[in-house]
């Protein structure tokens, strides 16, 4: 058995929160640690459905999705979870929720001229043309980690540097 934990990715849209999530989870996987990965795609389509992206329904989703995590790690999974969370008072929620040696945070630090750059989804495009509203770095605030755990600056490190240093810190956490 080892210890189980939360590594929560906060970042921009387009940061390479959850391509980092999914590569670390399958290097968990490869040692035999269970896993589980939450983000947008299987969370605000389904429990969080009711959810905009105005500021209270953003902490509502991050809450939420804190007490699940929260539910995953009591059972003994590493959680990896991967959300804009661009608010430091939600994110000491979340630490409150899991405890705080429990939850790890990783701020995927990608330049919004980066992200707006990569635009994979089109939203920046949409926001800067006023088609979307509150969109988080254009019309709503993303409020940075003052001291994450792990720190990964996408413009400047490749990614399997970053899986590497982000595996060197969990796997000490998990013996
Ligand atoms: C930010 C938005 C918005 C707005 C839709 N602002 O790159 P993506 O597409 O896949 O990740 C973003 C995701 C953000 O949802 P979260 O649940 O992570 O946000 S939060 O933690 O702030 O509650 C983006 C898409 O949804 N998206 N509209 N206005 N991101």
């Amino acid at each position: 058995g080892h210890r189980s934990l939360l590594l929560w990715f906060t970042g921009l849209s387009g940061s390479g929160k959850s391509t980092l999530a999914n590569l670390v989870e399958l290097e968990l996987h490869k040692k035999g640690i269970a896993t589980y990965s939450l983000d947008g795609d299987n969370i605000r389509q389904g429990i969080n459905k009711d959810l905009s992206f105005a500021p209270e329904d953003r902490t509502e989703n991050i809450r939420r999705i804190a007490e699940i995590s929260n539910l995953m790690v009591d059972a003994g999974v590493v959680t990896l979870a991967a959300f804009v969370s661009p608010y430091i008072a939600d994110r000491e929620n979340i630490k409150h929720i899991v405890g705080a040696p429990n939850f790890i945070e990783i701020y995927v630090n990608t330049s919004l001229e980066e992200c707006e750059r990569r635009d994979v989804k089109g939203l920046y495009r949409k926001a800067r043309a006023g088609e979307i509203k509150n969109m988080t770095g254009i019309s709503a605030p993303y409020e940075a980690p003052i001291n994450p755990d792990i720190e990964i600056k996408t413009d400047h490190q490749d990614i399997n540097t970053s899986v590497q240093t982000i595996l060197e810190v969990i796997i000490q956490k998990l013996k």
